[in-house]
């Protein structure tokens, strides 16, 4: 085993036994919610994992340590972290090398999870291809690592602040299968459907096992990203958040903020312009995912 990795014990012990297992990511936490809201949805989400009858890791570097599976004080310990790093492909080893503390994105997620044997995990939002992004040239390191590293991805589709048209063409350039669970539309993160239509349509966690098991007999690299709509009940319709995004875009524009900060900032934005609404959504979205990426790891087992 990896010598930079720290396997917890309930996740080596499902691992060895064959038993499904879901990984977390640690963005999200860090740098996606507010404390104390953040530690909260960390808590539901591993319950909700559990209850499905799955083991959750959730992943994350703590003093230049690759956790697979963090203690109870552990998380709540990284949801207080000040300063913590937001880590991708591209800096995820210099943490470890230096020795530091930072929530892992989608892309960085991906690979640890793939580096300790789990095939399956959850988020919220993937990121993607921004607005704007024609001059900036700002397109999330979590669409390659999608195109090269083999886990599900179970989402409720790229973040609705993105650009989610040219989101999907890249995708598609790139080879990544993108699968809407239950619908024809493309979910549309806070909003369960956009004017969008799907690439893919699945209908159940057997049949997006399938779909994986048949890639991986064919030798195709990379992952498959499951677009899984928020419950109705929980989401803000598109119309209402097209609004908010394209006011939080204007700020972002304005303040000039580049480059990690752009989907932080954002997010931020909308929890201020929707007053609290976004998380909320946010929260129940995570768990939503969390509880497909269980189902879809126990068709797996
Ligand atoms: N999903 C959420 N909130 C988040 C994220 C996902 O509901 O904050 C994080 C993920 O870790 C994702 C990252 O990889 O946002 C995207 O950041 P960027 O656009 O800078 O690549
Ligand atoms: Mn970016």
């Amino acid at each position: 085993m990896n010598a930079h990795l720290d396997i917890a014990a309930p996740v080596a012990e499902a691992l060895a036994e064959g038993r499904p297992v879901v990984a977390l990511e640690s963005t999200i936490v860090t740098h996606g919610m507010p404390w104390p809201e953040n530690a909260a949805m960390a808590e539901r989400v591993e319950a909700v994992v559990r209850t499905e009858g799955a083991t959750p890791a959730t992943i994350a570097v703590v003093d230049g340590r690759l956790k697979i599976g963090l203690t109870a004080d552990e998380r709540v310990a990284l949801a207080q972290t000040k300063g913590a790093m937001k880590l991708s492909r591209a800096d995820l080893a210099f943490a470890l090398a230096e020795g530091r503390t930072g929530g892992t994105t989608v892309a960085a997620t991906m690979l640890a999870a793939a580096l300790a044997g789990i095939e399956v995990f959850a988020t919220g939002g993937i990121g993607g291809v921004h607005k704007g992004a024609e001059t900036s040239f700002d397109v999330s390191a979590d669409l390659d690592e999608l195109a090269r590293t083999g886990v599900i991805v179970v989402s409720a589709g790229a973040k609705a602040i993105l650009d989610v048209p040219k989101t999907l063409e890249i995708l598609e350039t790139r080879g990544v299968p993108v699968v809407a669970f239950g619908q024809d539309a493309m979910p549309a993160f806070w909003s369960a459907a956009s004017p969008w239509p799907a690439p893919l349509r699945l209908d159940t966690p057997r049949a997006i096992a399938r779909f994986h098991k048949a890639r991986e007999a064919l030798g195709i690299a990379g992952g498959v990203l499951v677009a899984n709509p928020i419950p109705e009940t929980d989401e803000i319709p598109f119309d209402i958040m097209a609004v908010h995004i394209a006011a939080a875009q204007k700020a972002a524009d304005e303040k000039g903020v580049t480059g990690k900060a752009v989907t932080p900032f954002l997010l931020g934005e909308m929890l201020r312009l929707t007053g609290g609404a976004s998380l909320k959504a946010n929260i129940a979205l995570v768990e939503n995912n969390a509880r497909l990426a269980a189902r879809i790891a126990a068709a797996l087992a």
